[in-house]
């Protein structure tokens, strides 16, 4: 309250305008005989009232809206004898904001009207001894906000008033606690709609728990509480205070709920515990919370069994009897190893699944040692096993014997001898041999088939002897030794690879030619494949059309091929030399195609008409082929000088001479695949009743894909442009002898028969990696070889599958060998079962060739003499003799032609006789 006229003492001395006939101090008594001071006006009668009654200053205190009640009497004018209009039933509630007590007079202008106070109920008769007076109290509020203080006044405008008391206050939100947060008295906003921020600050022995705030409202309520406080640790709220827990009781964290009991084997003695304490003899792990009952170690494990097995024990327990409260048992083994011979401690030994740390109560110990005499203790642990400072655990043992164990693994295996089937192993005794070692196993298999198939070996001493094994093929060798207590480990797996046998092998296995006599029957029927009239009698199949029989040559030419215009071609460089001039490879560009890369051929300046005509004859037969293994023609420069033949470009170049390059690189059934592309070709130009007579592999393209394609096409020219086409002594004509039948050879029957043959050496070439037919033999001798029945022996690793489709592409009888579709069947059926191709026979000619003292080989050639200078140079069997060549000779000193050319071929003599005894066994038949 700012100010209350019924307790000021003494009067009030307002001030008035006018100071006479106004406003009148008037005191009286109230119901209690209290006096009080009242200001009274009845100028009724008169008119033109205007008098003012002001308060004095009164300092604001910080409020922002006062409220003034005031309470007075009022007489009702008609009460009233003889007025006029000029009387008036209200008055007039100013204020003036100031900051100082400074006016002594009334300045009617400064002050601001708050409101025309009009009395509720008037009355009508003052009688003063019954005290019947109307008192009315209005209250009015302001706003008063810009100086320190403020004046009020009351204007009479001619009423007949009273003012009884007038009381002047501002409100409060009261002090208060709010979620343990005290929230202080604070005034209220200066608006009717203001809401004052006001942050609690936490009572004592409390936290805050989050931001406490309230709002204080404008007619003093509190509103929307935020946040507020927990009792601190060891406290807990009652009565909106923290009071501390009492013994026994404990608080943890300031967010618990309250006090709680100290859990089971425990206590606290004062007043505001935030823990128990554990009663003796129990303990709390650093991770036990508060509120966990104090535990015990456990007692000692119980029932521990163990099983001996060889050097390995199996250990069991029970549980302890008592865990001690816990869940969190655990077990640990120690070991201890008595033996008479001083060993070192067994690091390796091994404890499964651990020997610390285990939850299950089974270990098996394995890698002990042989009868040796263990303790094994084991030790129970829990979460307080450490804070109860025991020290040791609780523990039982058990003591046990080991019996004799298994050898340990051989560590290491060398290889000793290497030859091309042969591998000589030697390894040491195992570290630990554990017993008397009765017996070594040796495990192999060639690295590439993993351990799909093996092969087992046993020996008393500690090396072998492993025979009979493939040419430049990795094996995989294990060895592990037996005793008494059985077999040990194998040891870890220990590679060795066969090698060349670069003298001694590769001739044995290439020279060597064979000899098969065809005694069967054929597996192909009675073939039709040189039935030339049958295929013009079958209607549907496109028969090739020789452009020899075109008396025009340039005729044929454009009707099978297309002339290309020059300007299309990019000659990019030169790749080869054909026998007409330059091979080049290039870019042609076709209007409406995408650009391709091509191979030109170009037939050189100055040549015959002959030449021109052979030249293209080749594209004339090309551009009626159309497969895709078959080179394709792009077409022909004719117009322009230097003619030329271009057709797709094939990256690879030619076969034999890729082969070369690539020895050895590639899978059988990347070979079978090409060999299956060329026949494919082949069939196709026999169904055509196109006969190539000069297939070979010199004469197939690879293109960038390994794909297999049918080059070098033309008549006349075929056997004049191969170098490797020679005179026969029977024919006038060139043949390319090693790759032509027989028939074809003697009496130029060449039919798809005859490419059937050429392919079968085709066959041959591709699976040696382009070896020469029949090496360096000489024309006459392969001649002679074939007529007498030898034939090209299995290249080195060639399935046995392969070799046989070569024979018997190299039947004698031309209609017992194999049609094109025939040997298309075969190899798709191997591409499909490439099991099939796994199984080599090579091998087995190599191994079954008599071994021949050199000396009675020399003695019975009558060449005894060159006995020393061929030991000397290492040529100490026959097989090593093969590889004699006339050059080699002239090194050593061998330098008469006569007894070089005996020495060749009585070697060759030689080992083709000795074949003859065992091509039976060598070759299925
Ligand atoms: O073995 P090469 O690289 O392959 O050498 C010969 C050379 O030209 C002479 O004939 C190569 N050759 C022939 N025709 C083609 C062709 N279409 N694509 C790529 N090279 C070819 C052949």
């Amino acid at each position: 309250t700012l100010l209350d006229t019924r307790t000021v003492p003494g009067e009030l001395k307002w001030a008035a305008s006018p100071s006479e006939g106004g406003w009148e101090e008037v005191s009286i008594m109230d119901e209690k005989n209290i006096p009080i001071r009242t200001y009274q006006v009845c100028n009724v009668l008169e008119p033109n009232q205007n008098n003012w009654l002001r308060t004095d200053w009164i300092p604001r205190s910080g409020a922002q809206r006062v409220y003034v009640e005031v309470k007075f009497t009022l007489r009702d004018c008609n009460s009233l004898p003889g007025v006029t209009g000029t009387c008036k039933e209200t008055f007039n509630l100013y204020y003036h904001e100031s900051n100082e007590d400074r006016e002594s007079y009334i300045k009617e202008s400064s002050f601001i009207k708050v409101d025309t106070v009009a009395a509720d109920e008037s009355f009508t008769q003052v009688d003063v001894g019954d005290r019947i007076m109307k008192l009315n109290t209005e209250v009015r509020d302001v706003k008063v906000t810009t100086r320190k203080g403020f004046y009020l006044a009351f204007q009479d405008v001619g009423a007949c008033i009273a003012l009884v008391s007038v009381r002047v206050f501002y409100k409060t939100c009261p002090l208060t606690i709010r979620n343990l947060a005290t929230f202080p008295d604070t005034i209220t906003g200066a608006d009717t709609s203001s809401l004052v921020e006001v942050r609690g600050s936490c009572v004592n022995q409390s936290e805050e728990r989050e931001e406490p705030k309230m709002y204080c409202g404008a007619d003093g309520e509190w509103l929307v509480p935020i946040g507020g406080c927990f009792c601190s640790p060891g406290y807990e709220e009652k009565g909106g205070a923290c009071k501390a827990c009492s013994a026994g009781f404990y608080k943890a964290k300031s967010s618990d709920a309250g006090c709680f009991k100290c859990p089971p084997h425990s206590h606290s003695v004062r007043d505001g515990a935030t823990v128990c304490d554990c009663h003796s003899g129990f303990f709390r792990a650093d991770s036990d919370p508060p509120s966990m009952a104090c535990t015990q170690p456990p007692s000692a494990p119980q029932q521990l069994i163990s099983v001996v097995n060889e050097t390995s024990v199996v250990l069991e327990w029970a549980p302890p009897r008592r865990l001690g409260g816990r869940s969190d048992t655990s077990y640990s083994l120690d070991m201890v190893a008595r033996s008479q011979l001083c060993l070192p401690c067994g690091s390796d030994v091994l404890f499964s699944p651990g020997q610390t740390g285990l939850k299950t109560s089974r270990v098996v110990v394995s890698e002990l040692r042989a009868h040796t005499h263990y303790t094994f203790i084991v030790h129970a642990r829990n979460g307080v096993s450490q804070a109860s400072g025991a020290g040791a655990a609780q523990s039982v043992s058990v003591s046990v014997t080991t019996n004799q164990a298994a050898p340990s693994p051989v560590s290491s295996i060398l290889a000793i001898d290497v030859t091309r089937h042969s591998l000589s192993l030697s390894w040491q005794q195992p570290d630990r041999p554990n017993g008397v070692i009765l017996e070594y196993e040796v495990k192999f298999y060639e690295k590439d088939q993993k351990e799909r198939s093996y092969r087992i070996m046993r020996t008393f001493s500690r090396s072998v002897d492993v025979t009979g094994l493939n040419p430049l093929t990795v094996y995989v060798f294990h060895v592990r030794a037996r005793t008494a207590a059985g077999y040990g480990e194998f040891s870890a797996p220990f590679e060795f690879s066969t090698n060349s046998g670069i003298h001694a092998v590769k001739f044995s296995s290439c020279r060597a030619c064979i000899k098969v006599y065809v005694q069967k029957r054929s597996k192909y029927s009675k073939t039709k494949q040189d039935s030339e009239e049958e295929k013009h009698l079958n209607p549907g199949v496109k028969i090739y059309v020789d452009p020899f029989t075109y008396e025009d040559p340039d005729q044929a030419i454009h009707e099978f091929a297309k002339e290309i215009d020059v300007s299309s071609i990019h000659i990019e460089k030169v790749i080869g030399m054909g026998e007409f001039g330059e091979v080049c490879s290039g870019r042609l560009r076709v209007q409406g195609k995408r650009e391709i890369y091509v191979a030109i051929k170009s037939l050189k300046a100055g040549y015959s008409d002959k030449q021109r005509r052979d030249f293209l004859s080749e594209a004339s037969i090309m551009g009626q082929f159309d497969h895709p293994n078959i080179i394709r023609l792009e077409g022909v420069v004719t117009r322009c000088k230097p003619l030329m033949i271009i057709t797709e470009y094939m990256e690879n170049g030619s076969l034999d001479a890729f082969l070369r390059k690539h020895d050895g690189q590639f899978t059988v059934i990347q070979l079978v695949g090409m060999l299956r592309g060329i026949a494919s070709g082949m069939k196709y130009l026999s169904d055509m009743s196109y006969v190539h007579r000069d297939l070979a592999a010199r004469n197939i393209l690879v293109n960038s894909n390994l794909v297999c394609k049918v080059s070098d096409f033309g008549l006349s020219r075929v056997l004049e442009d191969d170098p490797e086409a020679a005179y026969t002594t029977r024919v006038r004509r060139k043949i390319p002898i090693r790759w032509t039948a027989p028939e074809a050879i003697t009496y130029r029957k060449f039919t798809t028969a005859s490419d059937v043959w050429s392919y079968g050496i085709v066959m041959w070439e591709v699976v040696s990696y382009g070896e020469r037919p029949y090496w360096d033999m000489n024309n006459q001798d392969v001649i002679k070889a074939i007529e007498e029945g030898y034939r090209l022996p299995a290249p080195m690793d060639c399935p046995v599958v392969l070799h046989q489709l070569m024979l018997d592409c190299w039947e004698r009888e031309r209609a017992e060998r194999p049609t094109f579709s025939q040997i298309l069947n075969m190899l798709d059926k191997l591409i499909r079962n490439p099991g099939t191709l796994r199984r080599t026979g090579g091998d087995r000619y190599i191994i079954t060739l008599q071994p021949w003292s050199v000396c009675e080989w020399l003695q019975s050639i009558g060449l005894e003499r060159y006995r020393d200078t061929l030991a000397a140079a290492g040529y100490t069997s026959l097989d090593s003799l093969l590889a004699l060549t006339h050059q080699e000779m002239d090194r050593l000193g061998i330098i008469t032609p006569s007894h070089q050319n005996i020495l060749i071929a009585s070697v060759q003599q030689e080992v083709l006789s000795q074949m003859q005894h065992m091509q039976h066994s060598m070759v299925p038949v």
